[in-house]
């Protein structure tokens, strides 16, 4: 019997948005949205009629989360039952004794279940097909998650479990049991005592039955080392090799915020990416990804997007432009192609008159309920008349005139650096902040 699974990660609830210059209004608003995204992505699992939802880390911000966060993930949660919900805690929202997970271990829901061990240990979560979760148990948590490690259970050393003794209850994989299970039994309690009274029966019960012949999904937040994104910190490194000698028939995991679903790989290895874009550097669709997988390991994923925000940046050259009204109408046109939706950064190029300057304050203003947020980014390089600069009897005028001499002696490479000196030096003339190339 197939399991179709709803997989998601990276929607850091309660984010910060730190660094973005953003109003705090926006922030306010921004998460909010997180929230609204959230709870469209558990209504779309309910439509979607999927069996489990995996949550792969950075849920939420543990720094920052509120307590109204944490009711309003439980009452989400709960309302998503019958639907089990498992969760891999990564580096932004460690398993630690205080954190929110505890919490939510305490209220008990019926149908989450968190990793909580920095190691893989698994659930079996529809006939013959295992869930193996890990949790992160630090912000800072530097191990590989997948070194050396092997689906063998419980030969493999490395779950804990010395190879031939006979398995205690505790050390036993759950069987949550609800693809397969009569609806009349109750779930947990007997499940687990039919696996005991199996395990006693048959101690080598294990061995048969999960092994890496059979379907084995890895659920954690960790690095790619293939690919790490530009800027990005690595966390829990792990290599693709490293998911092919596990054993795995598939790998959910988080933590890269751009969706990267390669289906001509197997096993797969899929990140959802962030739902909700959290910045400038995460433009275009997000997404979730539907996932199916066989009892005999072969699986199949679908995205399906989820995001309804949008980041934008738009570069415009504004040489040439006869005054501030005339640059900020050009601001204007290069925002008009957006809509309520969108955060819109527009970088301005070229070289304009040093006179001009362009109040982006009123502009943002005049696009408010056009577009949601406009920010600019001003790097225009102040165009200067070196002609009659050069004439003028002063200090700054014998700076042009020596750089000039210089430059018609001067090979490719000397007048490129003189060219720049000439600007810098200039700027610092007009009292400018120079920032040296
Ligand atoms: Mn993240």
């Amino acid at each position: 019997m197939a399991v179709k699974i709803l997989h998601m990660a990276d929607i850091h609830l309660d984010c910060a948005f730190t660094g973005s210059g953003f109003p705090p209004e926006l922030t306010r608003k921004l998460r909010s949205n997180l929230k609204s995204t959230l709870a469209k992505i558990f209504e779309m699992a309910r439509q979607e009629q999927v069996d489990i939802i995996t949550i792969c880390g950075d849920l939420y911000e543990s720094e920052r989360i509120s307590a109204d966060t944490f009711r309003f993930l439980k009452d989400e949660f709960l309302k998503l039952s019958p639907v089990k919900i498992f969760i891999a805690p990564g580096n932004h929202d460690p398993f630690t004794p205080s954190s929110i997970y505890a919490g939510l271990e305490k209220a008990n829901l019926s149908n989450v279940h968190i990793f909580k061990e920095p190691r893989f240990v698994p659930v079996e979560i529809s006939e013959g097909i295992y869930l193996w979760g890990f949790a992160h148990p630090s912000p800072d948590y530097r191990g590989e998650p997948l070194k050396e490690f092997k689906i063998n259970y419980p030969a493999a050393r490395l779950q804990g479990i010395p190879s031939g003794k006979l398995v205690l209850q505790q050390e036993l994989p759950e069987r949550v049991g609800f693809c397969n299970s009569d609806p009349e039994r109750s779930e947990g309690e007997e499940s687990q005592s039919e696996i005991l009274r199996d395990a006693q029966d048959d101690c080598g019960v294990f061995d048969r039955k999960i092994n890496n012949e059979g379907c084995n999904i890895l659920l954690f937040h960790g690095s790619d080392t293939r690919a790490v994104p530009d800027g990005k910190a690595v966390h829990a490194p792990f290599t693709y090799d490293e998911v092919v000698q596990a054993g795995a028939s598939i790998a959910l995991t988080g933590h890269y915020h751009k969706m990267r679903c390669d289906l001509k790989n197997k096993p797969l290895l899929i990140y959802p990416g962030s739902p909700e874009p959290l910045g400038f550097d995460e433009s275009g669709e997000h997404f979730a990804v539907v996932v199916k997988v066989e009892k005999n390991g072969e699986s199949s994923a679908a995205p399906v997007k989820t995001n309804i925000i949008n980041f934008s940046t738009e570069e415009i050259d504004i040489t040439g432009i006869s005054s501030s009204a005339d640059g900020a109408q050009k601001i204007k046109d290069a925002a008009g192609k957006y809509g309520r939706t969108d955060i819109v950064r527009v970088i301005l190029k070229g070289r304009i008159d040093p006179e001009i300057s362009i109040d982006t304050g009123t502009l943002s203003d005049n696009l408010k309920g056009e577009i949601l947020y406009l920010a600019v980014l001003d790097k225009t390089e102040p165009a200067f008349d070196y002609g009659s600069i050069a004439e003028e009897i002063n200090v700054r005028g014998v700076f042009v005139k020596k750089i000039f001499t210089e430059m018609e002696s001067a090979g490719e490479k000397r007048k490129e650096v003189l060219e720049q000196a000439l600007k810098l030096g200039l700027e610092a003339f007009e009292k400018k902040e120079i920032i040296l190339p």
